[in-house]
């Protein structure tokens, strides 16, 4: 048979086969000495048991992304949460998750919470993204609004919310689908930091898709690449390619390039192609001391 790992804890999966039923199922030998691990997300086959313990799970199927912290594979949709207003929108780890999304063949959806705090704030940052070839929400996990619009926008696909803490990521989750998610102020929420657990699990969700359902996702970083292939990540810059006066122009420094030009003129967000500047500097920095 085969199905979806919801689920793992102590070596014991939960998998869901398309019917809707669940089992609890053990990783075959083999599947360990390969030194296969199995992660949430991943398309299993496996031998349902009779009992609570003895059932199989035989073979993963090929992944088709897979995020390490939290672990899980196979993504469709990462959310890039931020807040019209508090907590005060880092929009550099937008770009992050972003970059990171378009990377690993994810698609990314930019969610403004919290429009119900700062109208204008959040047509702002919708603003920022025209040209970034993403969906783009303004939602209020607080009033409702737009929680329909990103409950279609998510339907069928399995999706992870992404973003500073604070911004509303949990709170999202209990107004797209009912979850008892904690949700709650910084202060509470370091208290708990100690104990949480890593672990993340898929919820199905009305509409056939699933729903990460964690702490959150946060980039702190980029994947270490080289520095010239961010550019290749920012749907703004990429019909530039090849029609500057540089090969390889990484539209920062170099002369008679149409796509600074284009940014000059407004054509491309300024503030973004700044945010580009700061990634791409940052990661020429890492990518000098790789072997440090
Ligand atoms: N005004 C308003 N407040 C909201 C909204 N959504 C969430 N909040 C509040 O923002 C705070 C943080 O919400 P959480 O859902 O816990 O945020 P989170 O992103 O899950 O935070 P972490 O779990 O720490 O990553 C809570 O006090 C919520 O009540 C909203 O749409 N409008
Ligand atoms: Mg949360
Ligand atoms: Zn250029």
């Amino acid at each position: 048979m085969q199905g979806v790992i919801l689920s793992g804890v102590g070596g014991l999966y939960t998998v869901r086969a398309a019917d809707g039923s669940e089992y609890p199922l053990r990783a075959q030998s083999k599947l360990r000495h390969k030194r296969l691990r199995p992660m949430v997300g991943d398309l299993v086959e496996f031998t349902p048991g009779r009992g609570e313990e003895d059932g199989w799970l035989e073979a993963i199927l090929p992944r088709r992304n897979e995020l390490v912290r939290p672990p899980v594979a196979n993504i469709d949709v990462l959310c890039a949460v931020v807040a019209a207003g508090t907590p005060q929108p880092d929009l550099l780890l937008v770009d992050r998750l972003l970059i990171f999304a378009c990377m690993r063949g994810i698609r990314p959806v930019i969610v403004v919470n919290k429009a119900d705090q700062d109208r204008e704030a959040a047509e702002r940052v919708l603003a920022e993204y025209a040209g970034a070839g993403v969906t783009r929400c303004a939602v209020s996990a607080k009033t409702g609004e737009g929680v329909d619009a990103l409950r279609e926008e998510l339907a069928g696909t399995v999706h992870a919310l992404g973003g500073q803490s604070g911004v509303g990521k949990s709170s999202l989750l209990n107004a797209l689908y009912g979850f008892s998610e904690e949700t709650g102020e910084i202060s509470a929420r370091i208290e708990r930091g100690r104990n949480t657990t890593r672990s993340c699990s898929l919820k199905p969700v009305p509409g056939g898709g699933m729903a990460l359902d964690t702490p959150g996702f946060s980039l702190l970083e980029l994947p270490l690449m080289e520095p010239e292939t961010i550019k290749d990540y920012m749907p703004e810059l990429v019909p530039y390619e090849g029609r500057c006066r540089f090969i390889g122009c990484v539209h920062l420094y170099e002369p008679d390039c149409p796509a600074r030009e284009a940014a000059a003129q407004g054509r491309i967000c300024p503030a973004r192609m700044d945010r580009y500047k700061t990634l791409y500097e940052d990661m020429r920095t890492r990518w000098r001391e790789r072997y440090d």
